[in-house]
């Protein structure tokens, strides 16, 4: 009986000492001992990608798809080649985290396009701020196939469309074929099939 006492208070004396060095958790907790509650890891994280109807254009996609009900199919007209990026067809992904709470989460992310097509945008999400993107052909096939951002869309204007999700748009230009778009949390920024926390949306490509 004695000696499972001692080891509690030797933990609470463990963890109020990393509570000390960071200083993040003295004031939320509010002194009610509740530990577990707070450790808020990111491995609680879940990924849930989906095709952004674009206010209706994209009439394949359900007209209410978002993190929390994602359509993740869709069937689209290839782009015309001279519409450029990220061509006059693409395909809006968008993509959350959500933490153990279903609230939206930050943190790195790669979408990263295998099969058909190619990652025609991948924005920055703070525009100037601090947070970047990087799109990049990793397989040198002349296509590009990975979008890393280093966090969640945060624009310095209060209430735009879209903040706290993640944004990238696809496109194909010439043949048909099926794209598939894994979305993950991607501390390495090296693509998802390290990664256990991701999502997929597919794009069927057809060219009439
Ligand atoms: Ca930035
Ligand atoms: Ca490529
Ligand atoms: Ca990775």
């Amino acid at each position: 009986m004695n000696f499972p006492r001692t080891a509690v208070l030797t933990c609470l004396s463990i963890g109020a000492l990393a509570v000390g060095s960071t200083g993040a958790l003295a004031s939320h907790d509010g002194g009610s001992g509740d530990w577990s509650g707070d450790s808020g890891g990111k491995g609680a994280f879940r990924a849930a990608s989906y095709i952004n109807s674009d206010g209706g254009a994209n009439r394949n996609v359900d007209s209410d798809s978002s993190c929390a009900t994602p359509d993740q199919r869709d069937r689209q007209r290839i782009s015309s080649k001279s519409s450029g990026n990220p061509g006059n067809r693409n395909v809006h992904n968008d993509a959350c985290f959500f933490d153990m709470n279903g609230n939206k989460a930050d943190g790195p992310a790669s979408f990263q396009s295998f099969g058909a097509g190619y990652i025609s945008a991948c924005p920055d999400p703070d525009g100037t701020g601090p947070k970047y993107a990087v799109l990049s052909d990793t397989n040198g096939d002349g296509r590009n196939d990975l979008c890393f951002q280093s966090g969640y869309q945060e624009s310095m204007i209060p209430g735009t469309a879209g903040n706290e999700e993640f944004h990238a748009r696809v496109n194909k230009n010439t043949g048909e074929g099926r794209q598939y778009v894994v979305w993950c949390s991607d501390a390495d920024a090296d693509g998802c099939s390290d990664e256990d926390v991701k999502d997929r949306i597919t794009v069927r490509w057809l060219s009439s």
